[in-house]
């Protein structure tokens, strides 16, 4: 018999919760069999004590059981890099490449500008593709999209691709809402300059560098086509069960 599928996550802060203030350090989501949870677990406390936004004082680990047949399997989608040499040129490829897909220059600006106004953020921020406006109005907390992983669990991934493969995991599950238009994403971590921009249409489509060295603020912002049920959107971002399938696992 096939072991039980777990929903296991984490968040991690500097200074206390983040709900008293503290500053987000990390988290993490994955979805794994019942016989991973311990290794899984491991990992994340690791990801949490051994960060370079800072050693945290608070970490929270969530684990609850999924009903195998409330999992949805989906495609990942296809991979490709722009190359670029400074951040100007690279924000500047990630909005020839957002405006393809719909989103407005308002929009875009907005986007950039709320991720680079607030160093803080652990969830993304849902937008209006036309207006720019931000939905749902949940502040630093965002929308932290979970339950999620790679078909065969992620364990299996060398820590060098890790960050990677968990990227294009939240990006295939945004991408595969019929509500989301597209992602603009760049990390938090001082020390990681690498982006994207992603949608259905055109895959993930990573940008060499979309901030400066050093910069603490990184972040997610879905773009959306309004009329939308934000409730139903969220829910399907937080709480629907997804393994993304890989053609290499299983061979
Ligand atoms: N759901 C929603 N927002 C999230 C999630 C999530 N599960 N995880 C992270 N975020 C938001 C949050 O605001 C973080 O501050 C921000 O995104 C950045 O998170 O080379 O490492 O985990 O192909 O720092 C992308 C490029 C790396 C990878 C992204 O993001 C590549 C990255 P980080
Ligand atoms: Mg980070």
């Amino acid at each position: 018999m096939q072991q039980e599928q777990f929903s296991i996550r984490m968040r991690a802060s500097k200074g206390g919760a983040h709900e008293v203030g503290g500053k987000h350090v990390s988290g993490g989501e994955h979805l794994v069999r019942c016989n991973e949870l311990e290794t899984t677990a491991t990992l994340l406390v690791q990801k949490a004590l051994q960060h370079s936004r800072g050693q945290a004082d608070f970490i929270q680990i969530v684990m609850e059981k999924v009903e195998d047949e409330q999992i949805e399997y989906i495609n990942a989608l296809p991979v490709s890099s722009i190359n670029v040499s400074s951040v100007e040129e690279g924000r500047e490829q990630a909005k020839v490449e957002l405006a393809k897909f719909g989103v407005s220059e308002k929009a875009i600006e907005c986007a950039i500008h709320a991720i680079d106004s607030l160093p803080n953020h652990r969830g993304a921020i849902i937008m209006d593709a036309k207006t720019g406006e931000k939905l749902g109005n949940r502040g630093l907390k965002g929308v932290r999209v979970s339950r999620l992983d790679w078909e065969g669990g992620s364990n299996r991934f060398s820590l060098a691709e890790r960050r990677k493969k968990e990227a294009q995991a939240i990006a295939a599950k945004v991408a595969h809402s019929p509500y989301t238009l597209a992602e603009l994403c760049w990390s938090d971590d001082p020390d990681y300059l690498t982006g994207y921009v992603s949608s259905k249409k055109s895959g993930y489509q990573r940008i060499s560098t979309l901030k400066e060295l050093g910069d603490e603020r990184g972040g997610r912002v879905f773009f959306v086509e309004t009329p939308i049920d934000l409730t139903d959107y969220v829910s399907f971002l937080e709480k629907k069960p997804i393994l993304i399938r890989d053609e290499r696992y299983g061979k």
